[in-house]
């Protein structure tokens, strides 16, 4: 792990709030993510599980947490399971968690390695009567593969067929959506550590410079500071590329007079950033892309002022929609009898912005959050609006992370990010 070790307590309140919220006589089981095969020997970087990462900061594969508060012996109410470790073995697998190490980590005092699982498991079983299993309910998601999760799931259910079973995924949406603020200062590193590439590549865009060349830059100061890398896969759009939502080619030459769309995070111990930016290439807006970054840039301010707690995410979208509708009445974008003609379904504003506003952010880029209740003091949220313009070869994309106070404005976490056109320009020509 190239990040500093996470304090504990961190880890021990979040396992405290999900077990305030089980039933009686239940345990709650939550696997590792498998490393995935690329082929031959080879296989993707790992990757953990962030809700076993959430309740226990453990970053290892082939690791289970059980979580059991009405277990007969205190022991037995926070259990890890994980591979097992010795000198011998660390020679060949490298440095991995020791009973002693998971404790220091964790806070978690009972650590078995994998192969008691069974034995335990069986044992803690007699004395439950629920078990909670992990499911993937986030509203974006689609999976193709078998999760360690859900092979576990379905071994589970076949082994023990007469326990009831419970759902720990509205939990942990609902708890893991509000943050704690040592969460708030991993992200806050996060986008500390986006910020210092973003600056690196203020002073190294210049016409003709190739999309990948950019994304290098980003790459090469995220790592120093820390971070794995890229909290998704970046965005690095010149000219039309930045109309193409999910461009992650990168592939192209940067043109003078063109603009470049970046929609880049770096993570932090596994925790997201996520920016977007838009510079032009040639270090100066013309008129008309400065007419447009300003009416998005005013957007976003409007829009971070609604983030407040009450606030339901399907009522901030259409009043963003209002905002967004009469900037684009400004830009001469739309017209009157576009608004007046739209179809409700698809507002005439959707033509050139066809995204959401914002989604929660945290140990996952797109977070948890249950997006039907009210937002609360301690979310975090992207704020994101842009307006893309195929015919006239540009598209501009404004992006900060904020977080929900308890009153006021909420605070951004990218304040000191650079935004403004004047600033953008002079720092690319200094
Ligand atoms: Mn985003």
């Amino acid at each position: 792990m190239k990040y500093h070790q996470i304090d504990r307590d961190l880890f021990i309140k979040n396992r405290a709030k999900f077990m305030g919220q089980m039933k009686p006589k239940s345990a709650a089981i939550f696997n590792s993510n498998d490393i995935y095969p690329i082929s031959a020997d080879s296989t993707m970087p790992f990757a953990q599980h962030r809700d076993i990462f959430y309740l226990s900061g453990v970053d290892q594969e082939e690791s289970i947490l059980l979580l059991f508060p009405d277990a007969p012996y205190e022991h037995q109410r926070e259990i890890l399971f994980l591979k097992e470790t010795n000198d011998h073995i660390a020679v060949w697998e490298g440095e991995k968690l020791t009973k002693e190490r998971a404790l220091a980590v964790s806070g978690i005092k009972t650590v078995y390695w994998l192969q008691e699982f069974e034995k335990i498991l069986f044992e803690l079983m007699t004395h439950s009567d629920t078990i909670y299993i992990n499911t993937n309910e986030h509203y974006r998601a689609t999976v193709e593969t078998e999760t360690r999760e859900a092979r576990f799931v379905k071994w589970w259910k076949e082994k023990y067929p007469a326990h009831a079973v419970a759902k720990s995924n509205p939990i942990l949406q609902r708890i893991r959506s509000v943050k704690e603020s040592e969460e708030l200062d991993l992200i806050q590193q996060a986008c500390n550590i986006t910020e210092k590439g973003f600056r690196r590549i203020l002073s190294f865009v210049k016409p003709n410079v190739m999309e990948y060349e950019i994304e290098a830059e980003f790459i090469h100061e995220f790592i120093r500071n820390r971070s794995k890398g890229f909290a998704y896969t970046p965005i690095i759009g010149s000219g039309n590329n930045a109309n193409v939502l999910h461009y992650i080619e990168n592939n192209q030459q940067c043109k003078a007079g063109d603009l470049i769309l970046l929609d880049v995070g770096a993570e932090y111990a596994n925790y997201s950033s996520d920016m977007t930016r838009t510079i032009p290439v040639s270090g100066k807006f013309s008129d008309r892309q400065k007419a447009v970054y300003n009416a998005v840039l005013n957007v976003k301010n409007e829009a971070t002022k609604m983030l407040v707690p009450g606030t339901i995410w399907k009522q901030y979208h259409i009043e963003v929609g209002k905002i967004m509708t009469s900037e684009l009445l400004g830009l001469g974008l739309i017209d009157k009898a576009d608004v007046q003609n739209e179809n409700p379904d698809w507002p005439a504003y959707k033509k050139y912005f066809m995204h959401g506003t914002s989604h929660h952010m945290g140990l996952d880029t797109h977070d948890y959050g249950i997006l039907t209740e009210p937002m609360q003091a301690n979310m975090v949220f992207t704020v994101e609006p842009g307006i893309y313009i195929p015919a006239e070869g540009f598209g501009i994309r404004l992006e900060d992370d904020v977080v929900i106070q308890e009153t006021g404005a909420p605070f951004n976490l990218m304040r000191n990010i650079p935004i403004e056109v004047d600033e953008i320009e002079s720092l690319m020509h200094s």
